[in-house]
């Protein structure tokens, strides 16, 4: 009922009357009231007008599920929401979850990470009560040699949600990064599980930036946030919701067209360093190219030194600008 309530007077613009509520959950005024009482003590607040009734005028920065869900609009990315104060990793407890049969479309959330996880057994910085870690469960019917296409549906997803939201120049760095000029403010880790017939389940894993403003030494050159780069503060749920938002559309293009042909005009316009001179990092070998942005199967297009064509797979590549991260 929470939820409901909070949804509720989130999208009404003005006051939601007791009356109403009380005949929409079928409860008594004591009940509604009691709701009003709890969102409050959690940070929310809430305008009691006698003959006009509630309006909600401030909403907290936590990731509660009422919260989180509340703000949902999808059809299925992130109907159904886990969400933890402080957890490993997301990726660990949405991989549980996946085991146990939980739905496609699952979130989970946490406010802080103490084994937060990036590629190649790397970490990811996760204090509380700042940034996003967030993973979602999905469940495609693919091939397992596809999965890795997911993590660029989910970069579009996120740059396009943070450009939107937040006016910040975020742009992609393929295959899994979110920067803006030139420092590190997104990260995505996607896992799966597959067996002979396919894909079981994935896991996309997103950690975002947002409020933090300050890292540690080792990464402090490389990263950034939200909040640095704009000088604001933003409501994390909010920004969750817009993710999943962008993320369910492109996700449900992909789908339909079998991979990212549909979605790659889209991504190579926001993709650093088309163009330009990268450095192509391959486990044991490493070389220098120009990149003119991805293929339809999420390949990174190149031209070597010697005018050699390659079409780079996504799988443990990394890219980097010739005089720095980026
Ligand atoms: C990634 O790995 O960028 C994937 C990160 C995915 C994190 C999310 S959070 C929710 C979910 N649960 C998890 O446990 N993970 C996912 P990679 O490309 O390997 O980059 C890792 C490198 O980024 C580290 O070695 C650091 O250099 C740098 N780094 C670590 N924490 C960072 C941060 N908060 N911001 C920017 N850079 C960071």
């Amino acid at each position: 009922m929470k939820t409901d309530i909070l949804s509720m007077l989130r999208k009404s613009d003005g006051y939601v009357s007791g009356q109403q509520l009380c005949e929409r959950f079928h409860v008594s005024r004591t009940a509604v009231w009691k709701v009003m009482e709890q969102l409050k003590e959690e940070g929310y607040r809430i305008e009691a007008v006698r003959s006009r009734g509630y309006r909600l005028s401030e909403s907290p920065d936590i990731l509660s599920v009422a919260e989180i869900e509340s703000r949902i609009s999808t059809r299925w990315a992130g109907r159904n929401v886990s969400s933890f104060r402080e957890t490993d990793s997301t990726n660990v407890q949405a991989r549980r979850l996946g085991e146990a049969g939980a739905p496609h479309g699952t979130l989970v959330a946490a406010d802080a990470q103490s084994g937060g996880r990036g590629r190649r057994g790397r970490q990811w910085e996760s204090p509380p009560g700042r940034d996003i870690y967030m993973s979602l469960l999905l469940r495609p019917q693919i091939p397992a040699a596809q999965a890795p296409m997911l993590t660029l549906v989910m970069a579009l997803a996120v740059a396009d949600a943070l450009r939107e939201q937040t006016g910040v120049d975020a742009r992609i760095k393929w295959p899994n990064d979110i920067v803006a000029r030139g420092r590190k403010l997104c990260g995505i880790l996607t896992e799966m599980s597959a067996d002979m017939d396919g894909v079981r389940y994935v896991v996309i894993g997103v950690g975002i930036n947002v409020n933090g403003t300050g890292f540690p030494e080792e990464i402090q050159e490389r990263a950034t946030s939200l909040a640095l780069e704009s000088g604001r503060r933003f409501l994390r749920p909010a920004l969750i919701a817009a993710v999943l938002e962008k993320f369910e559309a492109r996700y449900d293009k992909f789908m339909k067209e079998g991979d990212l042909s549909g979605l790659r005009d889209d991504y190579n316009a926001l993709l650093v360093n088309v163009g330009e001179q990268v450095r192509i990092l391959e486990p044991g070998h490493e070389y220098n190219a120009i990149s003119s942005g991805i293929n339809g199967k999420g390949e990174l297009l190149v031209t070597r030194e010697d005018g050699r064509q390659e079409a780079v797979f996504a799988g443990e590549v990394s890219v980097r600008g010739i005089y720095g991260y980026v």
